[in-house]
């Protein structure tokens, strides 16, 4: 067979525009596809929720593909060690003191994996550059490709649909800062505004994500790091069981609340 450009062009396209049209109105949006997204994504595909997970960088997987300071692999604690092997991630136990250790690319690529083959769609290069709110309801994401942002192109965004986002953002917790600033005063947080992380304290770190794993606006919640950066708690240590604890308890919020 002689292959043809043209036929594999237009499969491309078409697979791609088939993917992202049946996707335009989701039950849950996710943003940011470190482990927390990647997580709550699975969990909530799994329970047969129709999600879709948006990546500003060309591979998902965050921050943990680098481990602790590019040494690449990833400490949990016990109480995550099972969240991990419902991925199939092969895990070691350290010096029987209730920690254990994986390959973190391993881990990377098995959570996608299984991530979307359980029905998670993955678009990645793409970055959420707004939120649609009605009322004082979250209603979608306004998306945009990254090389527009990057390249800093005047080129208009398209929007997306869904019925809970999910700001798994990171350090940054960039949508929860959208929300904030056109709504100022409206977080569900002490303030009412974002209350800023805190040093570095692992051990309370990775409790709080876990507490701190909520909604943080009519239909917006918070997973992972943005968790403790909205609601005030300390900086994680390089440990990832909070991350992978509060993806999944995230799902479980918002599953419960599709019923
Ligand atoms: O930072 P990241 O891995 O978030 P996480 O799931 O996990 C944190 C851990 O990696 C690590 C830790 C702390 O000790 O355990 O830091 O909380 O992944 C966040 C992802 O969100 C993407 C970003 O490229 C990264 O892959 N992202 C950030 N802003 C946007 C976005 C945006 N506006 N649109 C799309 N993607």
């Amino acid at each position: 067979m002689k292959l043809d450009e043209k036929i594999i062009s237009k499969a491309i396209i078409t697979r791609y525009y088939q993917k992202i049209l049946s996707h335009l109105q989701v039950d849950v949006a996710i943003v940011g596809g470190g482990p927390s997204g990647l997580v709550a994504g699975y969990y909530l595909a799994k329970e047969g929720h129709r999600v879709a997970l948006f990546e500003r960088k060309l591979s998902v997987g965050g921050g943990m593909w680098g481990g602790g300071m590019l040494f690449n692999e990833i400490v949990v604690q016990e109480d995550a060690k099972e969240i991990l092997e419902d991925f199939g991630v092969r895990v070691q136990p350290w010096e029987d003191a209730g920690y254990y250790t994986a390959d973190a690319i391993e881990s990377v690529c098995s959570i996608t994996s299984k991530a979307i083959q359980a029905g998670l769609t993955v678009f990645n290069c793409i970055s959420v550059e707004d939120v649609s709110v009605e009322g004082d309801r979250i209603t979608g994401l306004v998306i945009n490709w990254t090389p527009v942002e990057m390249s800093g192109l005047h080129v208009d965004p398209l929007s997306i649909g869904a019925s809970f986002v999910i700001d798994a953002t990171g350090h940054d917790t960039e949508v929860v800062h959208m929300v904030a600033k056109k709504a100022p005063g409206k977080l569900m947080t002490p303030s009412g505004d974002i209350e800023g992380e805190k040093f570095m304290c692992p051990d309370e770190a990775e409790k709080k994500t876990v507490e701190n794993t909520k909604e943080v606006f009519p239909g917006l919640y918070v997973a992972g790091m943005a968790c403790n950066a909205t609601f005030g708690g300390p900086r994680m240590g390089p440990i990832f069981g909070g991350m992978l604890l509060s993806g999944r308890k995230v799902a479980a919020l918002i599953s419960q609340r599709l019923k």
